[in-house]
């Protein structure tokens, strides 16, 4: 099963419930980062809670394992059911989040590589590799990798095995749905859906890729 998890990277309430609830019956998750918490407030878990879908708080949390704790209990208390975790700051950070999210019965994501092109300045070198293992340590439930380096999906998922791969990059960064879809449990998509005209119907010409 490939799911499709709109990134909903909207900046206005009004706007991002329009979007969420016309996409809803063509989704399977929503991904919810710093654009729409910091415009919308936490609260927003909440006000998205009534499309039925598993959230996705995207604050790529990456700070010490006492605050990694603080954040996500933030989190989970307002109603996310997964949180994304920076991988970097080491393994007892990223434990953290991992624990705060199965005490609530929740998912925990660490960044393994990113889809940007600077990403490589850094996460390179044996650098995700490295990131793949603190998530077998950690018990992390799955990775993010880059759906604009299809080759590096397919190496990280030999050292993850079962774990989920949610990929990002399809669409206006250039990743191809028909090639990343096969290789990734989830395909994250934002601006290709929510920017479009008919949300609905850009969310739609994903469906032949969700398995
Ligand atoms: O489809 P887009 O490019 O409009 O949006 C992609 C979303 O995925 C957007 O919310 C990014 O912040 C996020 N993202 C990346 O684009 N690249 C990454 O390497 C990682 C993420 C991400 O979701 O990290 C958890």
């Amino acid at each position: 099963m490939t799911e499709l998890i709109l990134s909903l990277d909207v900046t206005g309430l009004k706007e991002a419930l329009r979007i969420a609830g016309a996409c809803a019956p063509e989704i399977d998750a929503i991904k919810v980062g710093y654009p729409l918490a910091l415009a919308a407030g936490l609260g927003i878990a909440g006000e998205l809670a009534g499309f039925g879908l598993p959230l996705i708080a995207d604050f790529k949390v990456a700070d010490i394992p006492n605050t990694n704790t603080l954040i996500c209990e933030q989190v989970f208390a307002a109603g996310f059911s997964a949180v994304i975790a920076q991988g970097f700051p080491g393994p007892d950070s990223v434990a953290a989040c991992v624990e705060a999210a199965h005490a609530h019965g929740g998912e925990c994501y660490v960044v393994a590589e990113m889809s940007h092109p600077g990403a490589l300045t850094f996460f390179s070198a044996g650098v995700p590799e490295r990131l793949c293992e603190i998530v077998a340590e950690t018990g992390a439930d799955g990775i993010i990798a880059p759906a604009t380096r299809p080759e590096r999906v397919r190496a990280l998922r030999a050292l993850i095995g079962k774990k989920k791969i949610l990929s990002p990059g399809i669409g206006a960064q250039g990743g191809d749905p028909a090639e990343i879809a096969p290789l990734v449990d989830g395909m994250i998509v934002g601006r290709s859906i929510y920017g479009a005209a008919d949300p609905a119907a850009a969310a739609r010409t994903y469906a032949p890729y969700r398995r």
